[in-house]
């Protein structure tokens, strides 16, 4: 049995990230400390009720407690408190926030909420996203990518589903269109705020293939308990096909649109 097992009962989605288990770990700790903190409270309530019952003690004490050890109860949680963040919360948050991925093999994709779905742009064949506009989202171009950067020209958008590899890192930018959002990954043990106007990112590693719903973390609006979409993790291999021939369609679409402009004065 690990710490973290105490999360079960409380129905914790399982991990599929790396990182996600130090997250897991940390909640657990919490779970337990919270635990003893409330057997050791109820116990001191039942306590007192019996000891300063009425029967027992006809006459008020205006004295109340002589001795430390309430005092020295309060600095041991003080201490386990200071623990949590400082040996568990900020390291780990120091990690998710600093040491972004590097590796040649990093996924950069980009996530663009909107009432009341989310939007994935993938980097296509080239592993290179367009420049971004948060101003040039229009109905047709919903995450606001530069169509007129070379390195755009393969990128393809794939509302609803966010399919990714096992075993890769993956960085994901996350922005919104109207009102603030929430990119909740809670298998990846990751979430971010999709803001307006702001280029927010976040990143984890799959380690574990399936498929989840993704949840928008913010009510915001009518519309909310709807907003879901599929996180999907996959093999490599099937990664690789998918995005290969999902890339290949969106470049072939943007060489026609190129070749004929003035057959589609509409689409800029
Ligand atoms: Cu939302």
């Amino acid at each position: 049995m690990s710490i973290s097992d105490i999360n079960i009962p409380f129905g914790i989605t399982q991990n599929a990230s790396e990182h996600g288990g130090l997250v897991d770990h940390m909640l657990g700790f919490v779970h337990w400390f919270m635990l003893v903190l409330f057997i050791g409270w109820s116990a001191f309530l039942v306590y007192v009720f019996w000891k300063y019952r009425a029967s027992n003690n006809a006459a008020a004490d205006y004295h109340g407690v002589r001795g430390h050890a309430t005092t020295h109860i309060e600095i041991g949680v003080v201490i386990v408190e200071a623990i949590l963040l400082l040996g568990f919360a900020f390291p780990l948050w120091s990690h998710q926030a600093d040491e972004y991925p590097t590796s040649a093999d990093t996924i950069k994709m980009r996530a663009l909420g909107e009432k009341f779905l989310w939007n994935f742009q993938y980097p296509g064949n080239d592993l290179m996203l367009s420049t971004w506009k948060l101003a040039g989202v229009t109905p047709s171009n919903v995450t606001g990518r530069e169509l007129n950067d070379p390195n755009g020209k393969d990128d393809f958008v794939n509302p609803g589903t966010m399919k990714l590899p096992v075993g890769r890192p993956v960085i994901v930018d996350v922005a919104s269109k109207d009102v603030i959002h929430n990119l909740a990954l809670t298998p990846m043990r990751s979430a971010q705020d999709a803001c307006p106007g702001v280029k927010a990112h976040m990143w984890f590693k799959p380690v574990k293939t399936g498929t989840w719903d993704i949840i928008c973390g913010q009510l915001c609006g009518p519309g909310h308990a709807q907003m879901k979409a599929v996180l999907e993790v996959v093999t490599p291999k099937e990664f690789e096909d998918w995005s290969k021939e999902m890339s290949a369609g969106a470049k072939a679409k943007n060489d026609t649109a190129a070749a004929a402009p003035a057959a589609a004065p509409a689409a800029h």
